[in-house]
């Protein structure tokens, strides 16, 4: 086989083979940008991780944004990458906005995990580009998972442009884009950046329930909801719970309020086939397991309470809500009953006092709190006489002043 610096296509039949391969293997967007370092986006990433704004990101740090901004240390003689986009902009109407005391989840997991959809596609990308160029491609390819920054990649291709909330917009399918690279040593002509910006809209930076935009293209992390309720693994702190409405997994409001995305295309790559979205129930039968996450677009609260480690696991199988884990989703459920005041949901909360975790124990006392009732005031009551861990009767006595303070509250308004 020959080398790929002995590949004799002409430049410009390079670069279409290779783009209209990843078209129709199913990729929505494919863009071509220079493996040159991202010198200018390391500093300002930098500068952001020692501002303390990546705080409670263990993983993310210096080092990681080093290696991650310089393509030739990924791959020894990167020349270009190739930056593709996946639309996951669904419009089906919910069959479960109906229920009762429900979360609400990010759209982007409302199927199954992309970071396996996008990456085992790839695969088929690189390994098809061999055979169809006739020479060997070297390649390595990342999803999320790699320490490349996926958004000034896909923003010098001009796959899109960086929108005020920080996430990349494109043409067709506005921010509802999940972004890959291949870096490869193959020579191609890279695109140019698109000329566009948000010109004076602020609508996402005004819309966050939290003010984590906390400037135009600059997030605080730890105010972020999706943070908050993914990738946190503590306590939710006290003063944000009560802005995060009613979000279980994730956060879409900054992209929801969005003028980009009213306009943007509806999903309909298959690399989302039907299985992708709504598995066969029958698949999985033989191990008595599912096979895949059903429909997750919104999620019963009380039912998240009850759920064992194995009926979480067996639930969301396939599914990126795995990445919060059994009890960070519960404890984001608590806070949702909280803000929705959710009085028929005391006797689930009530029980979750008496959780095996700590963690679910002290924010299932916060929505009690809440809900204040005196259901609520006597499950606390109960709850305080059998803790003996210090945060949760820390956390007991707080709700019990809330408890107070809202009966307080409907006495000096004559309810
Ligand atoms: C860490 C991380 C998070 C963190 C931190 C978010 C953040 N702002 O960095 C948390 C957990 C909060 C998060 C949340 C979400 N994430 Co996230 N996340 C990442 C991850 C792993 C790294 C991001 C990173 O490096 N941040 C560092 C900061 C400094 O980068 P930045 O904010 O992009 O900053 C750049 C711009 O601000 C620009 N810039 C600076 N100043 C200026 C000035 C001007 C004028 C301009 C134009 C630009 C500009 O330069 C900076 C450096 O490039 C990437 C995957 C990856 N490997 O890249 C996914 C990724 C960014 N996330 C993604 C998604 C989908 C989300 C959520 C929408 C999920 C959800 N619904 O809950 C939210 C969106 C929240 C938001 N508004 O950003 C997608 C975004 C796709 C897209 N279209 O942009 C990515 C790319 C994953 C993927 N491969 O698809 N995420
Ligand atoms: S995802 Fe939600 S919390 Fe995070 S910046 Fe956007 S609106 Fe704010
Ligand atoms: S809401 Fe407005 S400011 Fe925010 S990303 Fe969209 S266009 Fe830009």
């Amino acid at each position: 086989m020959k080398s790929q610096s002995e590949n004799s296509l002409p430049p410009s039949d390079l670069k279409s083979t290779v783009t209209q391969f990843a078209l129709e293997l199913g990729f929505d967007l494919v863009r071509i940008a220079s493996a040159q370092e991202f010198a200018q986006d390391r500093a300002v990433t930098l500068e952001r991780l020692k501002a303390g704004l990546m705080d409670g990101l263990p993983w993310y740090n210096e080092a990681r944004v080093m290696r991650g901004t310089k393509p030739e240390e990924l791959l020894p003689g990167a020349r270009s990458i190739i930056c593709l986009g996946l639309s996951y902009n669904f419009d089906e109407e919910s069959s479960q906005s109906a229920l009762p005391a429900s979360g609400k989840v990010a759209r982007y997991a409302w199927v199954q995990d992309y970071h396996k959809v996008m990456k085992r596609r790839m695969r088929e990308y690189v390994d098809g580009l061999t055979q169809r160029l006739g020479a060997p491609v070297a390649a390595r390819w990342y999803v999320d998972d790699g320490p490349m920054l996926d958004r000034a990649a896909a923003q010098r291709s001009g796959l899109g442009w960086f929108g005020k909330n920080t996430n990349i917009l494109t043409n067709s399918h506005g921010s509802w884009v999940f972004l890959g690279q291949v870096i490869t040593d193959l020579d191609l002509d890279p695109d140019p950046p698109l000329k566009k910006t948000c010109g004076d809209c602020v609508r996402c930076i005004d819309a966050c329930p939290t003010g984590a935009i906390v400037a135009p293209y600059v997030i605080d992390n730890t105010r972020c909801i999706s943070y908050l309720t993914i990738e946190n693994r503590g306590p939710i702190p006290r003063e944000m719970r009560p802005q995060m409405q009613d979000w279980v997994f994730g956060c879409d409001i900054c992209q929801d309020v969005c003028p980009v995305n009213r306009k943007a295309s509806i999903a309909g790559s298959i690399l989302w086939s039907n299985k992708q979205r709504n598995p066969d129930p029958r698949e999985g039968q033989q191990t008595g397991e599912s096979s895949g996450p059903g429909q997750t677009e919104r999620l019963d609260l009380v039912e998240l309470l009850h759920l064992s480690e194995e009926e979480f696991r067996r639930r969301f199988r396939g599914s990126p809500i795995l990445r919060a884990k059994r009890v960070g989703l519960q404890r984001n459920a608590c806070v949702a009953l909280g803000n929705r005041r959710e009085v028929a949901a005391v006797p689930a909360l009530t029980l979750a006092l008496f959780h095996a975790e700590p963690l679910v124990r002290g924010h299932a006392a916060w929505a009690l709190g809440q809900i204040g009732t005196r259901e609520a005031r006597e499950a606390l009551e109960q709850g305080e006489s059998a803790e003996h861990d210090a945060t949760v009767l820390e956390e007991i006595a707080a709700a019990r002043l809330d408890c107070s303070a809202g009966t307080l509250k409907i006495q000096g308004t004559g309810r």
